[in-house]
């Protein structure tokens, strides 16, 4: 019998004395008792854990649903709430065996930045204005009101998981309560089962508390209240209300609530949470594995990256960073993939296009579902059915407006598949759980960026790709979020979304993270999204793999490079042998001509915006910081007085 079986069956004979010796709050034991089974009351009580149960109390008073089903690491417990997401409607099977889909509401297709507020401790608020803050007692009013009942007539479900791997030192235990079976379903698809953690876990107090609503739901389980949709962040408590929303951006506790609490935490504590992937490049001929973290905005390229055909990948979203004896170490916070559907084809998405067909547990949103029961979707590639029910409705035809005269596009741009990462054939199950995480090389930084920067730099040192290439990183909004695409944005690290505290001291400290690192990673930026004169990519899909294996070969010192004056490019002879060797394709040199020239014009336009925007956004941001942005911007002056707008690759001297 495992530790917590035995500790289960032993407190269900001895309930009463247990929890009248004070470890429970009898406030709320009535009301659980009511609300739970025997069994799911067994399996909160046998956690012994005083700050849970309260909890789950405070916000079973609260919400007020009539039942609360509370789930251990067991096979059963996530079959049950499998089950339980299509008896709620939340999700109806498909054609294929374990495939289901889920839609959310019309209005609840992306993460809405607009309603994710931090609720701040007055004391706390002045640098935390531009972040989308609100003074702590009156967020929490809103909130509390909000939630009010939100959760009557409904059955809720508690889950616990775990941000990285279990039992290590990059562990965050995570409780989330919600009443959309749809969440848990995906949570136990993304994320590491963790009641066992929370039952052995030695610090009972230190954990992150999501508490969701998905509210009232129509006929077609999808939440109604959107113009209540709030999603509220408290990190000083670690705890995240999200209310009325479905959407998994929205409604996840353990995605972008939990790394918006990582991220503060880690300020405290001297490591990073970063928007990364983490993979290996593989290079067969030298019989080695390079491992990167890559940061890219939402939807510009991470999870396409990540998952380049021949190499590994361990994550594609999130990663924490520590220094461990004095190397740069990654995890991968998840073990799912909550990835963009649009444009997975055999083609360009070969590896998981291959997956979407199988019949396994894979969670579709806001795809089409076609007459035969089977999910299409934009740039799929095959002939895609006329007619079916998506994102609008059920019926939905070629054609067909919405209440704005704006056309319905087969699914929705932000449309997105859930499953788990271990069945990718390229996933590297030896490298996934380590608890030390991987050693980290390179770091990738790219936003979508039609005329800037080139398709690969790499910095000069990592302060300088730091500053150069992640702290001031552009790019142009996409349908990831509601609103404006196409609106270009400065987005450091690609985390601005997520970042959590005031922005200076978070750049600074992740130049500080490598103090003590004996081998700093080199960074590296890229750009997918370069157009040319006639306003298209000039580089294609599968391009991705030269730049990251030049990288790869940068690190291991094989190749030599131009310098620029913001890096180092590649020479035209080692992306022809690379584009040959690697993909098969000719690469011509008018064409790297274009790519890599340096646009000194656009370059001081970049820090112009770079400083303003950190003047306005935290003025404590540290004035050597800023000067380097100053000195970067009058060396570019300089070598366009010299050079002209446009340096030709090869001929800058410094
Ligand atoms: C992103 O938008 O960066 C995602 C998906 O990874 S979401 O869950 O919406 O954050
Ligand atoms: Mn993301």
């Amino acid at each position: 019998m495992s530790y917590y079986v035995f500790v289960y069956k032993y407190q269900n004979l001895h309930r009463n004395t247990f929890v009248a010796g004070g470890i429970m709050n009898p406030k709320y034991d009535e009301l659980l008792r009511d609300k739970m089974d025997e069994a799911s009351y067994g399996k909160l009580t046998a956690l012994n854990n005083r700050k849970l149960y309260d909890f789950i109390g405070k916000f079973a008073a609260h919400c007020n649903p009539t039942t609360i089903y509370v789930c251990d690491d067991s096979v059963e417990d996530e079959e049950y709430v499998k089950r339980m997401a299509i008896k709620k409607g939340e999700e109806k099977p498909l054609a294929k065996a374990n495939q289901t889909i889920h839609f959310d509401g019309y209005h609840d297709q992306a993460r809405d930045r607009k309603n994710t507020r931090y609720i701040v401790y007055k004391e706390n608020l002045g640098r935390m204005k531009t972040l989308n803050s609100v003074e702590y007692d009156q967020g929490y009013t809103e909130i509390m009101e909000i939630a009010k009942n939100n959760m009557e007539g409904k059955d809720a479900v508690v889950r616990f998981f775990s941000e990285g791997p279990t039992f290590s030192e990059f562990t965050i235990p995570c409780v989330q309560f919600t009443d959309s079976w749809y969440v848990a379903h995906s949570e136990q698809i993304l994320y590491r089962k963790a009641y066992e953690h929370f039952m052995k876990m030695e610090n009972k107090d230190k954990f992150f508390r999501f508490i969701h609503s998905a509210g009232r739901l129509d006929e077609r389980g999808c939440s109604v209240h959107i113009d209540k949709r709030r999603i509220y962040m408290d990190t000083q408590n670690n705890i995240v209300y999200s209310q009325n929303n479905q959407y998994a951006g929205n409604s996840v506790g353990l995605k972008k609530h939990g790394m918006r609490l990582a991220i503060n935490q880690s300020r405290h504590e001297g490591w990073l949470c970063e928007h990364m992937f983490v993979m290996a490049c593989v290079n067969e001929e030298k019989n080695r594995k390079t491992f990167f973290c890559g940061a890219y905005p939402s939807a510009c390229g991470k999870t396409a990256t990540a998952m380049i055909p021949g190499e590994l990948v361990v994550g594609d979203d999130i990663a924490y960073l520590r220094n461990i004896d004095g190397e740069f170490r990654a995890v991968n916070v998840e073990r799912g993939i909550f990835g963009i559907i649009r444009d997975v084809n055999p083609k360009d998405d070969p590896v998981i296009f291959e997956n979407l067909q199988k019949p396994q547990e894979i969670i579709f949103s806001n795809v089409l579902i076609g007459p035969d029961n089977e999910p299409y979707w934009l740039g799929m590639g095959d002939d895609t059915p006329a007619e079916g029910e998506n994102h609008a409705g059920p019926d939905w035809s070629v054609g067909k407006k919405d209440s704005d005269g704006k056309e319905i596009t087969l699914s929705h741009p932000n449309a997105r598949y859930t499953m788990p990462l271990e069945r990718l054939k390229n996933f590297d199950h030896e490298s996934f759980d380590e608890k030390q995480g991987v050693k980290v090389q390179g770091l990738l930084y790219g936003g979508r960026d039609s005329h800037t920067t080139v398709p690969v730099e790499e910095a000069k040192s990592y302060r300088e790709g730091i500053l150069l290439k992640a702290a001031i990183l552009e790019s142009e909004t996409t349908a990831a979020t509601l609103g404006k695409e196409g609106v270009r944005r400065i987005d450091p690290m690609a985390n601005l979304d997520f970042v959590s505290y005031p922005l200076g001291e978070y750049v600074q400290n992740n130049l500080d993270f490598v103090k003590e690192i004996e081998s700093a990673p080199k960074i590296f930026s890229t750009n997918y999204f370069l157009l040319n004169d006639e306003g298209e990519y000039c580089t294609s899909n599968r391009a991705k793999k030269v730049w990251l294996h030049w990288a790869e070969g940068r690190i291991h010192n094989e190749f030599e490079a131009y310098e620029t004056p913001t890096g180092f490019i590649p020479k035209f002879e080692d992306l022809r042998e690379l584009f040959a060797s690697i993909l098969g394709d000719r690469y011509e040199e008018e064409d790297y001509d274009f790519q890599f020239a340096f646009r000194c014009d656009m370059w001081i336009a970049k820090l112009e915006r770079g400083i303003a925007w950190y003047r306005e956004m935290d003025p404590h941001t540290s004035p050597e910081i800023l000067e380097f942005w100053e000195n970067a911007k009058s060396g570019i002056e300089k070598a366009m007085a010299e050079y002209g707008k446009q340096i030709k690759p090869g001929t800058y001297k410094r």
